[in-house]
């Protein structure tokens, strides 16, 4: 009688409908970072949105959470295969940041503490797509997950989801961000492997 021995292959549940392809499930949370771990006080915290007008909208911490912090659940997908099903967050939605905001440009250039940059289409990140995230799993962020707060963008591989958000940027063309110009696909849709172009 053949031993079959599920080993690894047995949690990769390939046949969760929760799964993108080519994802495996993590329970514990992996920390990838391209640089050191900014120090970022909620204090010293400004966010801010500039637009085609060169117009400046900010928030410091209070201001921002004042906006109106959501409970979120959500699986991440990051794009070196790991998935991590259901996990609680809580954050302020881009619906609420964008709401007094004009603007026709289209797409979205994110500025992190420590330089790093990510694009993102402005409509995927609205209507309930996207947030500023401050808690996840029932804690406030640690830095190196981002703390005091980063860019939340489920449906995206997980790159999209810029932690020490800074600023974003409204652009007329969808531009490259950091890993972008780095081999990874401009949009980045986990169901249908946007890995890399
Ligand atoms: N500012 C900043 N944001 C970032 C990154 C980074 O290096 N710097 N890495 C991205 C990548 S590649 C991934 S997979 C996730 C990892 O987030 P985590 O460390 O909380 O798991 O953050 C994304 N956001
Ligand atoms: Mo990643």
């Amino acid at each position: 009688m053949a031993i079959i021995n599920q080993g690894f292959g047995g949690r990769r549940r390939r046949d969760d409908p929760a799964l993108p392809p080519g994802q495996t499930l993590v329970e514990d949370w992996p920390v990838l970072s391209a640089g050191p771990t900014p120090q970022v006080s909620t204090e010293r915290f400004e966010f801010s949105v500039y637009t085609e007008t060169g117009e400046k909208h900010s928030w410091d911490w209070d201001g921002l959470l004042a906006l109106g912090v959501e409970d979120i659940t959500t699986d991440i997908h990051c794009v070196t295969h790991w998935t991590k099903l259901q996990m609680p967050w809580r954050g302020v939605p881009l619906d609420a940041i964008f709401e007094n905001i004009e603007t026709t440009q289209d797409f979205v250039m994110t500025h992190s503490y420590g330089g790093y940059t990510t694009n993102v289409p402005l409509d995927e990140l609205l209507d309930g797509q996207a947030w500023i995230a401050i808690e996840a799993e029932g804690a406030p962020l640690d830095p190196e997950h981002g703390g005091p707060a980063r860019l939340l963008v489920p449906h995206l591989y997980f790159w999209k989801s810029a932690k020490w958000i800074r600023a974003l940027q409204m652009m007329p063309d969808d531009e490259p961000g950091f890993w972008e110009q780095n081999g990874y696909h401009l949009h980045g849709d986990p169901w249908s492997e946007e890995r890399y172009w």
